[in-house]
């Protein structure tokens, strides 16, 4: 008998049903098997009943149990000893840290008015209560600071919704019964494995995959081929196969003319980007274009999974809106198969009868002023942590060309108190050295709630330990498929750990917040999530069927073509070639190609001019007699055993991983005097860090990788490189 039958039948252990809580597209159930005796979590396994997941859990997740019974988990509060930053603490009582916690709020507030307090968080858990359901309430009631999530998808998301009004399209099983498959900007093979069973069904009946990527990533080598392009130039690429398309009369005609706007205007915006114009900022050949140009528009049906990668650079989210043109252009959305995929966050969220989102009713709490606080972007924690108004100013969330600064007189009180949860941004943040700097001023007040000692944690006033998925409640919308997932708790908090829902559920208490929303248990948070639901789409789906399923699909028809009769949730109800909402905002309306920062620089002959993102970099040898190199783009997508920052502790995974290594072509090398394994200064105007050099031909020529995200300590150039979990280099 299987061992996970086993489980099931023997009375001596309890199978727990709940969720992957991770920030990936495949929100994967799972299943713990807890010895009852004991009370100890013994395996986990992938649940084998979930279309998706297959039971198959990632190799990082298929240790989870390490990752809870962890010797380094935080089992108790602790308290700043040492000098900020120096990670020195002692244990103290919860009902002590959250009095204190409490008292030093009070005393912001008082001082500086609520907005001088910042929550940061992103995606520990993509859970809705342990992500921001209780936050929300918390900070909303308070009246602090608003935090712009922007860091991961922001760009593309946008573009996406410009062009096509939803996060919305193919689902992962669709790819099945497409026959050819770009994979554009995604390494699916790391960050969205359980869509490539699809894709392999997809190869069984002959359909081809194609990755576009400037890296051979592993998904590349699996699949039937790489085209390698610069990182930032993927628009330029999207515009020259239009060009192709439309010229070669390749277009599907009746679509076109049914179901989009504005043509016309792309017709003439496209004449102008030949293919050998394109070729000249992509990398890729004119007569490549031509034939993918050719393939895309022919063979039936076509999907694009499009991913982040694309939008990491500035021009993403025009080139995410480029891109997502295409499928309406030759039709693809009308078959089964055909399409593409960025999110499928869109199929969660959505306006009921009274026009509201049911969850953001739920996030709702009296606010003390009617004025909206600040809304401060998340990219930006290093100017947001700045003393300097100014740079304050620059922090404010200004979403499009239209959205004014504020002075940096109106840019209001300086950021006093700063509550982390579920992030890590001393370790994963832009602009590192800034961040740092912030979270060692000995005036700001940091609370960081966390499994771990992260780099960020070592920044703190005090830390609060957080249960791990095994340990808490929530529940999970998808972004890359239709499934609605429940997590129970398998376990009883290990040490002192208390839920995120509980730490700010105990400080609107001390805070004397008397809100009803603050003594609603878990269960009954996320039993009102799920029935206060009033969409089409959450029919069906009820509490007692997710206790005892653990995840329901969202009811959409099967298969689901949201736009193969057009009706694209845009202002004209169509897909939007030219977008006027754009041109409101202040955009150019139609697609266009934004150059990243890189290319800008290297046209103006101005290396040394700064830029938001993919910055130039100059890499050379340590030594300071090397000749000044020129520079090269750096991009730094996720290694394979680590998510985010994530896992980036744990040894098994940091052995798997070996060291941080900046990939390189042997043409760069070798113009550089770097060979294998050579130490490597990398350097922009932001910062440098030491990396060994990884010479190989599966990187675009002038383009190094820096697989991310390590922490700073682990790292051989970080403040504690002498940290037992350091692997020396071999
Ligand atoms: N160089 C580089 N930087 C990047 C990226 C990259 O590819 N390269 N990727 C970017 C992207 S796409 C993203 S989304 C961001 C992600 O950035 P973050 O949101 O900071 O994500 P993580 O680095 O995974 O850190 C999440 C932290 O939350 C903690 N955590 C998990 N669950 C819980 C919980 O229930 N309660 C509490 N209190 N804590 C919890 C984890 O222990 C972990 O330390 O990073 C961005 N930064
Ligand atoms: N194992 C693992 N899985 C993860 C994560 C992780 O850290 N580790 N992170 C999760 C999160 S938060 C997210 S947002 C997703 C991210 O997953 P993806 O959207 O797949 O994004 P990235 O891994 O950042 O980048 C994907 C690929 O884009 C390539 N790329 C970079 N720049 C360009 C460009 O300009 N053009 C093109 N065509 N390609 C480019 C990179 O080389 C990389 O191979 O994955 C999630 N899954
Ligand atoms: S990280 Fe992604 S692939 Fe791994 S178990 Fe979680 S949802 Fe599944
Ligand atoms: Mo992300």
């Amino acid at each position: 008998m299987a061992k996970i039958d086993l489980y099931h039948t023997d009375p001596s252990f309890t199978v727990v049903t709940g969720a992957c809580p991770h920030d990936c597209p495949d929100t994967c159930s799972w299943q713990v098997a807890v010895e009852s005796s004991s009370g100890r979590a013994v395996d986990i396994w992938g649940n084998p009943h979930h279309p998706i997941t297959q039971g198959k859990l990632c190799g990082k997740v298929d240790r989870y149990l390490e990752r809870t019974y962890h010797a380094d988990r935080l089992m108790t509060p602790l308290r700043r000893i040492g000098a900020k930053g120096s990670g020195h603490f002692a244990p103290v009582a919860w009902d002590e840290a959250i009095d204190e916690i409490a008292a030093r709020l009070r005393s912001v507030v008082d001082a500086y008015g609520a907005e001088a307090v910042l929550p940061y968080s992103y995606s520990g858990t993509l859970g809705f209560l342990q992500g921001e359901g209780m936050a929300t309430r918390f900070f909303e009631r308070m009246g602090a600071s608003r935090l712009a999530r922007t860091i991961c998808s922001e760009a593309g998301f946008e573009g996406y919704l410009y062009t096509l009004g939803a996060a919305e399209g193919m689902a992962p099983e669709d790819f099945a019964h497409a026959r050819l498959i770009l994979i554009w900007g995604s390494n699916t093979l790391t960050s969205n494995l359980h869509l490539w069973p699809f894709v392999q069904a997809a190869r069984k009946q002959g359909a081809r995959v194609l990755v576009i990527d400037p890296a051979r990533t592993r998904t590349a080598q699996a699949a039937d081929e790489w085209l390698p392009i610069r990182p930032g130039t993927d628009g330029a690429l999207a515009l020259a196969m239009m060009h192709v398309i439309i010229a070669e009369q390749l277009h599907d005609d009746d679509y076109v003319a049914r179901y989009t706007v504005g043509f016309d205007q792309l017709a003439s915006r496209v004449r102008e980007w030949t293919p050998a114009r394109a070729a000249a900022i992509t990398g890729v050949s004119a007569q490549r274009i031509i034939d993918l140009a050719r393939d895309y528009a022919t063979i039936r049906p076509a999907a694009i999974r499009i991913n982040y990668g694309i939008q990491r650079h500035y021009g993403g989210g025009m080139a995410v809106r480029t891109i997502a043109c295409l499928p309406a252009l030759i039709g693809a959305w009308r078959a089964h198969g055909g399409g593409m995929q960025l999110s499928a966050s869109g199929l969660f969220r959505h306006l009921d009868k009274r026009g509201l989102y049911a969850e953001d009713e739920l996030l709702r709490t009296p606010r003390p002023s009617p004025f909206a606080p600040r809304t401060l972007n998340m990219n930006r924690l290093g100017d947001a942590l700045s003393l300097e108004p100014a740079r304050l100013a620059q922090a404010h969330y200004h979403p499009r060309p239209i959205d004014p600064l504020p002075a940096p007189g109106q840019a209001g009180p300086p950021v006093k108190a700063l509550i982390v949860y579920n992030c890590n941004p001393a370790a994963g943040a832009p602009d590192q050295n800034a961040v740092c700097a912030g979270l060692r001023r000995d005036d700001l007040f940091t609370v960081v709630l966390e499994h771990f000692q992260t780099d960020t944690a070592d920044h703190a006033d005090y830390i609060l330990p957080a249960t791990t998925q095994l340990e808490h409640w929530d529940i999970h919308r998808s972004y890359g498929h239709a499934y609605l997932a429940l997590n129970r708790p398998a376990l009883a908090p290990v040490g002192a750990a208390l839920p995120n829902s509980e730490i700010f559920r105990r400080l609107a208490a001390a805070l004397g917040y008397e809100d009803a929303c603050f003594t609603e248990t878990d269960e009954e948070i996320l039993r009102a999530f799920v029935e206060t639901q009033t969409h089409e789409r959450f029919a069906g789906i009820t509490w007692p069927r997710l206790l005892a399923e653990g995840f329901c699909r969202l009811n959409l028809p099967d298969p689901h073509l949201p736009f193969a009769q057009g009706n694209f949730p845009t202002p004209s109800g169509k897909c939007e070639f030219y977008s006027a909402r754009m041109a409101a905002d202040g955009y150019d309306p139609l697609p266009s190609y934004t150059p990243p920062q890189w290319q800008e620089q290297a046209r103006q002959g101005e290396g040394e001019k700064g830029g938001e993102e993919a910055r130039s970099l100059a890499i050379g040898n340590t030594s300071p007699l090397a000749p000044r190199p020129s520079p090269l783009v750096c991009i730094s997508p996720p290694a394979h055993s680590f998510l985010n920052t994530t896992f980036a502790n744990a040894p098994r995974f940091i052995e798997r991983e070996g060291q941080p290594v900046l990939r390189i072509h042997p043409e760069d090398a070798a113009a550089r005097g770097i060979e294998e394994g050579s130490q490597v200064r990398v350097c922009n105007e932001l910062g440098e860090v030491h990396l060994a050099a990884a010479v190989t031909t599966a990187l675009m020529p002038g383009t190094v990788l820096a697989p991310g995200v390590w922490w700073a300590k682990f790292s051989p150039d970080g403040p504690q490189h002498q940290s037992a979990y350091f692997i020396p280099r071999n």
